[in-house]
């Protein structure tokens, strides 16, 4: 059938797998990590046979290689708002929401993915989308210029303003039309080496947070880095190096444990790219900027509100001990002191479901026999579990991630104000509890699976 939609997912992975050619081609040293981060994965599960085949079990092994997120910064309500709808093309939702202010950052975020069991194994791509908090800047004549640059830019082409709503009028896109949307939404992530603003507004900007100057002085929120999945994040920060990558002091998030859980990243530090700004005479001045990097993660078993809670409360122990230096300084003192206080979490996937410390996924084994509930299910054979991935951010860790690119000069203190009731106000959504979506499957899962018991006993 020529007129059919084309499913979001597969709009979003073409728009995934679009803005990963012009990111490599952008910043070549993600090329180098995709290359690294791949032969990793391949020797990971060569050398994890048990791995190898619950991935591809649960269908989640094709998705790994194709796996990514990014994160963007907008200044203007308008333009979260008109994200929401772009990304609501291809299937992707705001789930929770990040205050940042709380860790020097003047944004609040949230992270657009694809919600649902079917549509993650698809494709997972997701973006963290952040928003400027201008009412974070304290100079008000400031703040009044920044937001007058930031009215003045349209961060989205005509083409692609129509195409949205195209299809949210018609309930989606054609071939053609999905084909060019890709297109025109690509142009919005796009980097642009001449800056809106003069080389003295810039310089202002970047004294108030060089966060602020980032938004600001472009055209668009160029797409700030691009992560790919890996099996085993140590392997990848440890080979950094031979292949002239220079990575972050230390691994964010949980330590290494045989039961990974939620995630963990690592970066390398922002690039210094050229740019150029525009001068009162008309003349270009030749200046620079650091904003891009790059990324890699390792993600782990989605924790309930108990299994947050313990994981949080660690961490805080970890950090009330020792605070990791920017300089990489105390690096090994720290993941030392980490692996001792997460010495506290379970690390065996039974101990950890009937601790109720994460979600899983449930699935028949193939053995017959009979059983009405889920526990007596499992231990007579019939029944088996997978650890859910974690899809979602962690907001200590992304404020690990901001600060190492944005220098220790950046570590400076705004009030905590947390704002969801304005986020939602201004993304024109609420968004969605990632804890009641774990559970939504987890329970869908263990549902299909006393079914299908109880017909088969019948
Ligand atoms: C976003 C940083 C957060 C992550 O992986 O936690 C993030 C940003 O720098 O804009 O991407
Ligand atoms: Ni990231």
């Amino acid at each position: 059938m020529a007129d059919v939609f084309r499913s979001p997912d597969q709009i979003r992975s073409a728009f995934s797998a679009a803005m990963s050619d012009m990111y490599r081609t952008e910043v070549p040293a993600y090329g180098t990590l995709m290359e690294l981060v791949s032969t990793v994965n391949e020797e990971t599960l060569a050398a994890n046979p048990a791995l190898h085949e619950r991935l591809d079990a649960t269908d989640s092994l094709s998705r790994i290689t194709e796996e990514r997120h990014g994160a963007i910064r907008l200044g203007l309500p308008r333009e979260l708002a008109m994200m929401r709808r772009v990304f609501a093309v291809m299937g992707m939702f705001p789930v929770g929401y990040y205050d940042l202010s709380t860790a020097g950052v003047p944004v609040h975020s949230t992270a657009f993915r694809p919600v649902g069991d079917e549509s993650l194994k698809r494709n997972p791509f997701r973006v963290f989308t952040s928003l400027l908090r201008l009412d974070l800047i304290a100079d008000a004549g400031l703040r009044e210029e920044a937001r007058a640059v930031l009215e003045a830019r349209e961060i989205f082409t005509p083409g692609a303003v129509a195409l949205v709503e195209k299809a949210e009028r018609d309930g989606g896109l054609k071939a053609d039309d999905a084909d060019r949307f890709v297109t025109e939404v690509l142009e919005t992530f796009r980097w642009h080496d001449q800056a809106i603003v003069s080389a003295d507004m810039y310089k202002r900007l970047h004294a108030a947070h060089r966060l602020v100057a980032d938004v600001v002085s472009f055209k668009g929120p160029h797409i700030n880095h691009l992560t790919p999945r890996t099996l085993d994040i140590d392997l990848v920060q440890a080979r950094m190096p031979a292949y002239g990558i220079a990575p972050k002091a230390i691994v964010e998030g949980p330590p290494t444990r045989q039961c990974p859980i939620l995630l963990r990243q690592t970066s390398f530090k922002a690039l210094e790219e050229a740019v150029s700004f525009k001068a009162e005479d008309g003349s270009w001045q030749e200046g620079s900027h650091t904003a891009r990097f790059g990324e890699i993660e390792q993600r782990g078993i989605a924790l309930t509100p108990k299994g947050r809670a313990l994981y949080d409360r660690l961490l805080d122990q970890t950090r009330a001990r020792i605070v990791p230096a920017a300089d990489g300084s105390n690096a090994s003192a720290y993941e030392a002191a980490l692996a001792e206080v997460f010495a506290a979490f379970p690390d065996g996937w039974n101990e950890i479901r009937k601790a109720g410390l994460g979600y899983f996924s449930y699935s028949l084994t193939g053995k017959k026999g009979r059983a009405t509930d889920i526990e007596t299910a499992i231990a007579e054979g019939l029944v088996q579990f997978d650890p859910l991935v974690y899809e979602d951010f962690l907001p200590v860790s992304a404020a690990g991630i901001f600060q190492s690119n944005l220098g220790d000069d950046a570590t400076q203190e705004f009030t905590a104000s947390p704002n969801q009731v304005m986020f939602e106000r201004d993304l024109g959504a609420s968004v969605l509890d990632e804890f009641a979506h774990y559970a939504g499957i987890e329970k869908a899962s263990i549902d299909d699976c006393l079914m299908a018991l109880g017909r088969l006993a019948a």
